[in-house]
């Protein structure tokens, strides 16, 4: 069904280049990088073998069933482009998708493409070695099931380990626990419940309005509150949506030229150069817009901290304007850079603390003491509850791939040689551990950007070395260590230059304890860095050592 690879050389050394491997490529992951990587290597005529931890393809959107969970990129542009038939066939329901689409979408490329029939699910990688002599990385699977692999393609994703804080006390808890990425397949029903949501971050404030609807009483426990701007999310226009399909590819070569590889409008100029009336006007309609867009309202929001704090007091008004406690509205509002952790998308957010079964507790001086038998304490204060969520994110970017032992040459693990920080070639490969790829990792534009364009991105750029490999007659590939110090330090001079790289959030690793500071994601944008990955091909892929 591939539309696709119909025309892509055949990869011409295959398994017979190493019939010491067991496998050309294995792949860890089904998510949707996972799941492109296998269409890509079957295009290529390569032996490949897919685990995955769950018991279902979609990554992220197989884990994160959670009330409310909702993609923050609109609909029409979260979606794979590879194939100009799936694009056009498939319809979406809503401007944003909800967590269940998104899944079905996930699994109709899963049957579409035959994708199952090479994917071993519910089977995790334990461990990852590469073997100097025989040229093949040696795996270890949860089951201790072993096998080999010439190549090892890393689509682990970058919201995948749920973070779980230590709270003193917490298996003496007897109520109900959940975890927003880790939630229960069949569902949960809060009807009657009293529940406590610790976290305020995009999960809980997705979340909270639906809990609230249906639990007895919610109790939220806030320890840094987060900017949110309204998603409008409604059905999907059908006008709208033929518009599109009409030239997609329009749309997708847009995208493609926008930071965020997302096709949506951004004013270039100074929040601080216009007047307070022309600031407030167009703040109006980028909130009556919705979502994400609205940090495109002028090009200094995040250079200037005068120019964010315009934005962000638009949006504390907003709040004022929503809540009707003016005490309550001020513990929502917060003072940080807006945008500089994630800015959240939300349906009826801030509008749920007017509700009277409702409540906010700010444990920004004062944190969680502790869990108790039947709930927690926290400021002194015992609070009772049937179920607790835990909605407080994840070892982002590099906790999947940390729990996993890999070791390169020489024995070196992953884990040492990123004591310090990640450090990696383009996010996608890493010094001194050969023939092994990563799909949207650190020091790759990733999480800033719309993920799946991303994610085709990476996946096209792999494959496309792979078959360079592949028809040059190459055995390995590893980037050299200088050509990774360079990539290191320009990943860290560009955070330098943005606001977003000045507060604490998970994109520094700044929410698990130990975790070293460094901003991950390359953040100069989508389009500097397909220049720089197409550069660096053009060069006889420069800064890799090929044999
Ligand atoms: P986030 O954005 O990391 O949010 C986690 C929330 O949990 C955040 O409000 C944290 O407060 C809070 N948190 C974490 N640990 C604690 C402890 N120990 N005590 C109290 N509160 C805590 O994760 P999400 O799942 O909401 O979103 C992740 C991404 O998914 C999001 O950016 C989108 O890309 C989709 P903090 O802010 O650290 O003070």
């Amino acid at each position: 069904m591939s539309d696709m690879n119909a025309g892509a050389l055949k990869f011409a050394h295959k398994s017979d280049a190493n019939p010491s491997c067991d496998f050309d490529l294995v792949i860890v992951g089904a998510g949707f990088a996972g799941m492109y990587m296998l269409h890509r290597a079957r295009g290529l005529g390569l032996k490949t073998k897919v685990f995955e931890a769950g018991s279902g393809v979609g990554g992220t959107w197989y884990w994160n069933r959670y009330p409310g969970a909702r993609c923050d990129v609109e609909s029409m542009q979260y979606s794979y482009q590879f194939s100009e038939e799936l694009q056009q066939e498939w319809e979406w329901s809503e401007r944003y998708s909800p967590q269940p689409e998104i899944l079905s979408y996930a699994n109709h490329v899963a049957d579409r493409f035959e994708l199952r029939r090479d994917i071993q699910f519910d089977t995790s990688v334990r461990s990852a070695v590469f073997d100097e002599t025989a040229g093949c990385w040696k795996l270890e699977t949860s089951d201790g099931e072993h096998c080999t692999a010439r190549f090892c393609v890393m689509a682990t994703g970058c919201l995948s380990t749920p973070n779980l804080p230590d709270f003193p006390g917490l298996d003496s808890y007897q109520g109900e626990t959940y975890h927003t990425g880790h939630w229960p397949h069949e569902g949960v029903d809060f009807s009657g419940k009293r529940v406590g949501i610790i976290g305020t971050g995009s999960s809980a404030i997705q979340s909270i309005p639906v809990i609230a609807e249906q639990a007895e009483h919610l109790t939220v426990f806030q320890r840094t509150p987060n900017y949110t701007i309204p998603a409008h999310n409604a059905p999907m226009d059908p006008a709208y949506a033929a518009s599109v399909k009409a030239d997609y590819a329009g749309l997708r070569a847009r995208a493609k030229t926008k930071p965020p590889g997302i096709d949506i409008d951004f004013n270039m100029a100074s929040a601080l150069s216009a007047s307070a009336g022309e600031r407030q006007k167009q703040y109006e309609a980028k909130w009556a817009h919705g979502g994400i867009p609205f940090m495109g309202a002028f090009g200094d929001l995040m250079l200037d901290d005068e120019a964010n704090d315009t934005a962000a007091e638009f949006v504390r008004g907003k709040i004022r304007d929503i809540v009707n406690d003016p005490e309550i509205a001020d513990r929502l509002s917060p003072h940080n850079v807006i945008g500089c952790k994630r800015l959240c998308v939300d349906t009826d957010y801030y509008a749920t603390y007017n509700r009277p079964d409702v409540t906010l507790v700010d444990i920004a001086d004062d944190p969680i003491e502790c869990l108790t038998p039947s709930g927690l304490k926290a400021k002194g204060e015992k609070h009772e509850f049937d179920a607790i969520v835990f909605a407080t994110g994840f070892d982002a970017m590099t906790g999947t791939l940390l729990r996993i032992d890999i070791r390169g040459l020489g024995g070196i693990s992953l884990k040492d040689k990123w004591a310090e920080g990640p450090k990696s070639y383009l996010g996608l490969s890493i010094a001194g551990f050969p023939n092994m790829f990563t799909v949207t990792g650190p020091g790759s534009p990733s999480v800033l950007t719309n993920m799946l364009p991303s994610i085709e991105q990476h996946v096209d750029w792999i494959a496309d070395c792979l078959d360079y490999m592949g028809q040059n007659g190459h055995e390995r590939i590893d980037p050299s260590p200088q050509a990774e110090a360079d990539w290191v330090a320009h990943v860290e001079t560009s955070a330098g230059l943005s606001l977003r790289s000045t507060c604490s959030s998970w994109y520094v690793g700044a929410n698990i304890p130990g975790k070293p500071r460094v901003f991950m994601p390359y953040l100069a944008g989508l389009p500097l860095y397909i220049e720089k990955c197409e550069e660096i091909v053009a060069n006889g892929y420069r800064g890799f050592a090929l044999r």
